[in-house]
């Protein structure tokens, strides 16, 4: 009986929550016309509108998850509960810099849309009267969510701290409650009270004991501790999961999660079948690295295949910007979706100045690859349903030194995918062996840079006479006697205002070209390009500021500045619509002690 009432009050709620959005919507466009940073009542307006050239605000984009202003960085806790998909994130409710850091909390049917919801941690007594940091959620047995995470306390050490939900059958779990426990976890005498947070989801062993990492520094060297708890609140020091021999920061946001060596379905972060390995991701030096290995809760052991390679010819999500991300595992429909920061490119003034900073990237799903090497990610499927209008080109070749321009959809908020079929292989240029990291080739291989076959890709949120670009494109190379492909994201020309971080960015595609079509696929929208190349095994994002390709201005291109022509395959290009992100109600301030 009590199910059935929850379940009839849930449903109503999804009835108000849609009509609230569709009223929210609608309501914009009335007031606004072209509803574009707009308060309306108490509603503020979906993210942008296309059509406007958006010259106050050219730089918010129509299908990143963005706050409607002030500072956002981590994700947190991200979660699938009882039909709805929760997104936390660290944010700044009183201004676009970092600081006064709280939890939010946005609600979502589809990971598209979202409805922003009050804050859901904030600082409240002295474990973290100084600030809500990153954390994880873990739902326990009974399907109730645990959030921990880290609290800067009184004396200002970071310690690690529980919020349960204050009425488990609010579909939206709107409200939280620390638990009276909090402190539950403090810094170990070995650690520096600085270097001690981020607390991951927390997984079971055979023993039934639950077990969680805490990203540390020590002695200088970047690390996790494993605790271990039968109770959830008593929590024991077990030591370091893995000891890298990197030299590297302290790791933060750290994540740890198995997946399957077989099957395209992805694992719950307890499971530990036969056929697992178990990804361990850590943030330090501005991105995020990743080692497989085997980890059984028997012994708690991790032996690694790899290590941390701080060269970008090592293991990372993303080789470009993009950190503190974290995963979870989505029940409704078995896979394991990650979401990563994607932090500004430019100054704190210029951030105060458009009043917000940091974006989430596209939800993407993660896999290991059939190789067992390394993981792929592609966008998550419900990113199609936002696809408009389609140009499609089959077969086509590209010389060498030609640009073609892709015409008929919207270049500034768009989705491209093109495949380019290499026909004369023996022309490809031979590299030194030294040079193995991908980020220094692409610094020299500029997109302006003629090679031989190569630099061959896509010119994104282009001006009309190319002053204005962001090139993503690809070089076949030979090194050791073999072909390599080498990804570049080129933001040296992407926006003709100064004092922006315009670094390269590249990795390798382990793939063969003699055998295999090189693949990218470009998301595009206004001040952001998430790319994936060869299928998701390498992912560079670029975030970006065009002073003339702007909104209706901005073009994309099709470019081979290589002096052997290659062969596109085929290239389907779509206009992308808005996603739609607007408040249940006011923002309420977070208190504070
Ligand atoms: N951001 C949080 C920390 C974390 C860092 C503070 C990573 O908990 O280590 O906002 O971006």
């Amino acid at each position: 009986m009590g199910t059935e009432r929850n379940l009839l009050t849930w449903r109503l709620y999804a009835v108000v929550l849609k009509m609230k959005l569709l009223l929210t919507y609608v309501l914009g466009l009335f007031f606004t016309g072209v509803g574009y940073g707009a308060e309306v009542g108490d509603f503020d307006h979906v993210q942008r509108n296309l059509q406007s050239d958006a010259t106050d605000q050219p730089y918010r984009t129509g299908y990143h998850f963005q706050p409607r202003r002030n500072w956002m960085n981590d994700p947190n806790g991200p979660m699938y509960y009882n039909g709805v998909y929760h997104l936390f994130y660290q944010y700044n409710p009183y201004g676009a810099v970092w600081g006064n850091i709280v939890w939010a909390h946005s609600v979502s049917y589809d990971l598209i849309n979202w409805v922003n919801l009050e804050d859901a941690i904030y600082p409240t007594g002295p474990f973290d009267v100084n600030g809500c940091w990153s954390g994880s959620v873990t739902l326990l047995p009974g399907d109730k969510p645990a959030i921990f995470y880290a609290g800067i306390d009184l004396k200002n050490r970071q310690v690690q701290n529980i919020a349960l939900p204050k009425n488990t059958s609010d579909p939206l779990l709107r409200e939280w409650v620390k638990s009276p426990h909090n402190p539950l976890i403090t810094p170990p005498n070995e650690t520096d009270p600085n270097f001690f947070r981020d607390p991951t989801t927390a997984w079971q062993g055979e023993d039934m004991a639950w077990r969680l990492l805490v990203g540390s520094q020590i002695k200088g060297q970047g690390t996790a501790i494993l605790y271990k708890s039968i109770d959830f609140i008593r929590w024991r020091m077990i030591g370091s999961l893995f000891n890298s021999m990197a030299e590297t920061d302290m790791w933060e946001c750290p994540d740890f999660y198995p997946v399957s060596t077989r099957s395209r379905n992805s694992l719950e972060t307890s499971d530990q079948g036969e056929l697992t390995k178990h990804v361990l991701k850590a943030s330090f030096n501005h991105h995020d690295y990743y080692v497989l290995g085997n980890y059984k809760t028997k012994t708690d052991r991790f032996s690694v295949e790899n290590d941390f390679t701080l060269s970008s010819s090592g293991l990372r999500y993303d080789y470009g910007k993009y950190y503190a991300s974290k995963t979870f595992y989505d029940s409704a429909k078995k896979r394991r979706i990650l979401w990563g920061w994607i932090n500004e490119s430019d100054s704190k003034a210029f951030d105060n100045k458009k009043g917000w900073s940091g974006l989430q990237s596209i939800p993407r799903s993660v896999l290991l690859t059939e190789t067992g090497k390394q993981l792929v990610q592609w966008p998550i499927k419900e990113m199609e349903k936002l696809r408009a209008k389609e140009v499609t080109t089959l077969s086509k070749d590209l010389k060498g030194g030609s640009v073609v321009e892709v015409s008929g959809i919207t270049a500034a908020q768009a989705d491209v995918k093109v495949s380019f079929k290499i026909t004369d292989i023996a022309k490809a240029e031979t590299i030194d062996h030294n040079s193995v990291d991908p980020q220094l080739l692409c610094s020299s291989k500029t997109a302006s840079v003629r090679g031989k076959l190569g630099p061959f890709g896509l010119l994104a949120l282009a001006s009309e006479d190319l002053k204005e670009q962001t090139a993503i494109y690809f070089h076949v190379l030979k090194k050791h006697g073999k072909f390599v492909v080498l990804m570049c994201s080129d933001q040296s020309r992407s926006s003709l205002t100064g004092g922006l971080d315009k670094t390269n960015y590249g990795g390798f595609v382990d793939m063969d070209p003699r055998h295999e079509k090189i693949s990218l696929r470009s998301s595009i929208d206004h001040s952001i390009v998430e790319s994936f190349g060869g299928e998701g095994k390498t992912c560079i994002t670029a975030r970006v500021y065009p002073s003339l390709a702007v909104g209706n201005r901005a073009r994309l291109y099709v470019f081979n500045n290589g002096t052997v022509g290659v062969k596109i395959s085929r290239l389907s290009a779509w206009s992308m619509r808005n996603a739609q992100i607007a408040p249940i109600s006011k923002r309420r301030k977070p208190k504070t002690n």
